[in-house]
């Protein structure tokens, strides 16, 4: 009957079930070992073996079912719990680079490749810095080209990256040459549409030595024009009006999206500008510790988001700030 029962058993607690019950303190068996004394003396030795005998075969019956469980369940944990390697794995999603600091790092390394550094200045400003020291005292009707975010009286939020030429200066003199770019972020009280954005990039430049003339400007340039749009990229100059160069211009390229024949990106002219430039105004010079009669240089600076709009054929400028999956996965590098 015990071993009968045992091949029914299926789990851990029904073994224990049938210990308790056949091996157990008042299991049939043990009754009987109870009651040997009873029997006549020359009976007992025989008895004894038999219930010995018995008890074994169950002991042991019962540890080979128990043996058996257990391998049972851990094949069947194994058989459950198994990783399939040879299942494909899951594709990482990859993030890709902003078209804003594409264009930045592209700057960056053809500048680098003409020798100059990179440094980066506080986004919160003074006036001195972000005015004066440019050559735009107060009250002066040039400040009104860049309506700006005041945060007191005296600090706000640089509208250029320009007050770094100054810092710069400060930090170099007197050594020359200065060869810096620098970019980041800047703000205006401007309205947005589709050329203007209230928060954007720009990349300052300066250049200070002895002998530093307009055409150096203009073909550094023209050189900077053709690694980041192509070798046969267009450039012009524009005469135009800063209050920290003299002279000044303003510097258009030819529009890469339809070649000059006019389209959206450059709204029908043909010509997008880029970048304000012209030589330091000796004002800017003498005030940052650099003799005017003695040192001269160039300096521009250039909007990010304009060349990435040209580079790219962005149309709106928008587009760079709404942040839209379909235009930012356009720039993921492919796997
Ligand atoms: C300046 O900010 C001068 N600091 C540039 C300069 C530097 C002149 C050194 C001389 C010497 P401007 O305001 O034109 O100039 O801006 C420069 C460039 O920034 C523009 O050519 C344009 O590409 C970009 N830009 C200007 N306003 C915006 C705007 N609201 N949104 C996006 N880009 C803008």
């Amino acid at each position: 009957e015990a071993e009968d029962a045992l091949g029914q058993v299926q789990d851990a607690r029904a073994l224990d079930e049938w210990r308790v019950r056949y091996l157990g303190k008042k299991s049939a068996l043990s009754q009987v070992m109870r009651q040997m004394g009873t029997l006549p003396a020359e009976e007992r030795p025989r008895a004894g073996e038999v219930v010995n005998r018995c008890r074994e075969r169950l002991q042991a019956a019962w540890e080979a079912a128990r043996t058996a469980l257990s391998e049972r369940l851990l094949a069947e944990r194994l058989a459950s719990e198994r990783i399939d390697v040879t299942l494909p794995g899951r594709r990482q999603e990859r993030g890709a680079l902003h078209p804003s600091v594409r264009v930045i790092q592209e700057v960056e390394d053809i500048f680098l490749g003409m020798g100059f550094s990179i440094a980066e200045g506080p986004e919160v400003e003074t006036d001195e810095y972000n005015f004066e020291k440019l050559n735009l005292p107060q009250d002066h009707p040039a400040r009104d080209m860049q309506d700006t975010f005041y945060l007191t009286d005296t600090l706000l939020l640089r509208t250029h990256t320009s007050p770094m030429q100054v810092r710069t200066m400060e930090r170099m003199r007197p050594q020359a040459p200065v060869k810096v770019i620098v970019p980041g972020r800047v703000y205006r009280r401007d309205e947005d549409d589709a050329t203007h954005s209230h928060a954007f990039n720009q990349i300052e430049g300066l250049v200070v030595d002895e002998g530093i003339r307009m055409s150096d400007l203009k073909g550094v340039l023209e050189q900077f024009a053709r690694a980041m749009f192509g070798p046969e990229q267009a450039v012009r100059l524009r005469p135009s009006f800063f209050p920290f160069t003299e002279p000044s211009a303003e510097v258009d390229v030819l529009c890469i999206n339809c070649g000059g024949a006019g389209c959206r990106v450059c709204k029908e002219t043909g010509w997008i500008e880029i970048l304000g430039a012209g030589m330091v105004h000796p004002h800017v010079l003498d005030g940052a510790g650099y003799d005017s009669r003695r040192f001269n240089g160039f300096a521009f600076g250039m909007g990010v988001e304009r060349i990435a709009m040209l580079k790219y054929g962005i149309e709106d400028i928008r587009h760079l700030y709404q942040n839209d999956l379909r235009l930012l996965r356009q720039f993921a590098r492919p796997v």
